[in-house]
């Protein structure tokens, strides 16, 4: 009885919340079915509140190839400045290294062709982005939890950090972005080497990006260069977990 009363304040919550946001002019963000749904959870509410419709394990959904859309577009940066990259990327990313450092037993880097002799998952899903697209893809990578087996970590750890090549063009700093450890041992949060059957293109991430199901496309870091274990974010940016945290956006954007 209890969880039904709070369910309906949860849900009489939400629903405020999206009256707000579409009084306050965001129509043209309507115009997916899905758009007014995750306004009022993910804008108005806790991540504690979302617990009480969805538990954090769950699946999101997965699709079938027929689903997919005819091509996948490429968001924010489409191909990172740095040289350094630009010249990885000329050489096919053959002299890549993923590192992973922080609170963990065991630091280690990795090739993308030894990431790719991992065991892999494969799952066709759908890309929501706060600028009210959204995008069905079909992804190939290893599962972050695979590595984090590998790396063992430490007890203090909280959250998983990842560093990107591309650096945003309002303020010089490199776009960043964190999960928590429940998120990072998701099953179907990946470290995606692949989109829709051919190598991750470069404007989606090349070469290894992070899909994490359940939330928004800003959370799915692309170019990611390393991944570091932390128990806060203090030193990291304006220290809030992420590139647009540290503007204003929700750490947590639940879909
Ligand atoms: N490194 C990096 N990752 C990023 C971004 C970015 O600009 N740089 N944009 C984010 C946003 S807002 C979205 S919607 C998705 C877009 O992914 P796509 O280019 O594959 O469509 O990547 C996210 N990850
Ligand atoms: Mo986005």
């Amino acid at each position: 009885m209890a969880l039904v009363n709070d369910r309906r304040r949860f849900f009489r919550r939400a629903l405020s919340g999206a009256a707000v946001l579409a009084l306050s002019g965001c129509d043209r963000l309507s115009r997916t079915e899905w758009f007014p749904k995750f306004l009022g959870i993910s804008e108005s509410l806790s991540s504690a509140a979302q617990h009480l419709i969805t538990t954090r394990k769950s699946m999101a959904q997965e699709f079938t190839e027929a689903d997919l859309s005819p091509q996948f577009r490429s968001n924010g940066t489409a191909k990172p400045n740095d040289p350094q990259y630009q010249a990885m990327a000329a050489r096919g990313f053959s002299d890549y290294r993923l590192e992973l450092r922080g609170l963990i037993e065991q630091p280690v880097s990795f090739s993308l062709a030894e990431l790719r002799e991992l065991p892999s998952r494969t799952q066709i899903t759908r890309h929501d982005c706060v600028e009210g697209w959204s995008a069905i893809g079909k992804w190939k990578g290893v599962q972050l939890s695979m590595l984090l087996e590998r790396v063992r970590p430490k007890p203090e750890a909280r959250y998983v950090v990842f560093r990107c090549a591309d650096a945003m063009e309002n303020d010089g700093t490199l776009y960043y972005e964190s999960i928590d450890m429940e998120d990072a041992y998701h099953p179907q949060t990946i470290l995606a080497y692949q989109l829709n059957d051919a190598p991750l293109p470069v404007a989606n991430g090349a070469p290894i990006r992070v899909r994490v199901e359940r939330q928004l496309g800003y959370k799915m870091a692309k170019f990611i260069t390393s991944i570091e274990l932390v128990s806060t974010f203090d030193h990291i940016g304006r220290g809030k977990g992420g590139y647009w945290e540290d503007l204003g956006y929700q750490w947590y954007a639940g879909i």
